[in-house]
């Protein structure tokens, strides 16, 4: 293995151990080394969070260990999130983009995580947060002069809350004004497609792709 390789087994394993302060020296021993933020990401505590996931799936986990893991995440996201920025020095070249988590909802690891690429991509993003109000997505929306709205759902009962959305934008006659872009576990193609959203990504690459795309600039 490469020391590159070592380096992003190292982050991954300190997402899964929940070591935060691992997480975050690792972030910036990374970039010191000059290891592409992005990379970081996708490979070392992106794998680290899903790895999380699924042994909280399987029973391993429980929830101290999710919150530790979450909060190893968000550690290193606060390393890398400005260095994606500063490399990313066209951004806002491709449009600009509102992203939250949908009302009742607190997940935001994944949101963060598409919102950093989209901004690494050349988008210009706007974050609400999570828990985000419907009608607070389609004001600030509104008031950002943004192009596309990016929506994020964890839960079967908040994924509802993506077809509101879209609901209330027609409500509001502002449908045609912004492109909508859904996501999160639950989410598919199909349920975009039957709720009227314009788009859906599975992970954040394809978040990236499908944005480019809407916007046509894929
Ligand atoms: C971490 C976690 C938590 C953390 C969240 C920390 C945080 N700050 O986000 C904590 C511990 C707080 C938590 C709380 C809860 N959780 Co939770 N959680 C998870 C877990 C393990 C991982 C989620 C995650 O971050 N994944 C990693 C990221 C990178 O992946 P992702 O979110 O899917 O995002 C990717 C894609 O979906 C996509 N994407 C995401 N958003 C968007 C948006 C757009 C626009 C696009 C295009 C793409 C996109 O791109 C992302 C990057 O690849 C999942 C299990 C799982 N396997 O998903 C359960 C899970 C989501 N949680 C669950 C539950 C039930 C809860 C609680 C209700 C538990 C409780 N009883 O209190 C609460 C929720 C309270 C609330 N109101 O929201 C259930 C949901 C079940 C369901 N089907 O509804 C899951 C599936 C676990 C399970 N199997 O039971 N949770």
């Amino acid at each position: 293995m490469s020391a590159k390789d070592d380096l992003l087994a190292l982050m991954r394993s300190s997402v899964i151990d929940g070591d935060a302060g691992r997480a975050e020296q690792l972030a910036r021993d990374g970039l010191a080394a000059g290891l592409d933020p992005l990379e970081a990401i996708e490979k070392g505590y992106a794998a680290g969070i899903q790895e999380v996931g699924t042994l909280w799936e399987q029973g391993e986990y429980f929830l101290p260990e999710l919150v530790a893991g979450a909060e190893s995440m968000k550690r290193a996201m606060a390393v890398l999130g400005p260095a994606l920025s500063a490399s990313a020095r066209e951004a806002g070249r491709l449009g600009r983009a509102v992203i939250g988590t949908i009302e009742g909802d607190i997940h935001d690891i994944g949101k963060n995580l598409v919102g950093a690429m989209l901004q690494a991509h050349g988008f210009e993003v706007v974050d609400l947060g999570a828990d985000v109000q419907v009608d607070r997505f389609i004001d600030r929306a509104e008031a950002e002069g943004a192009d596309l709205i990016c929506a994020s759902a964890l839960l079967t009962t908040t994924l509802f809350n993506q077809k509101r959305l879209v609901e209330r934008l027609r409500e509001r006659n502002l449908r045609s004004r912004f492109k909508v872009l859904v996501g999160g576990a639950p989410a598919n193609h199909a349920w975009a497609e039957a709720i009227g959203a314009d788009g859906y990504g599975e992970n954040a690459l394809a978040a990236v792709r499908a944005a480019k795309k809407l916007l046509g600039r894929g």
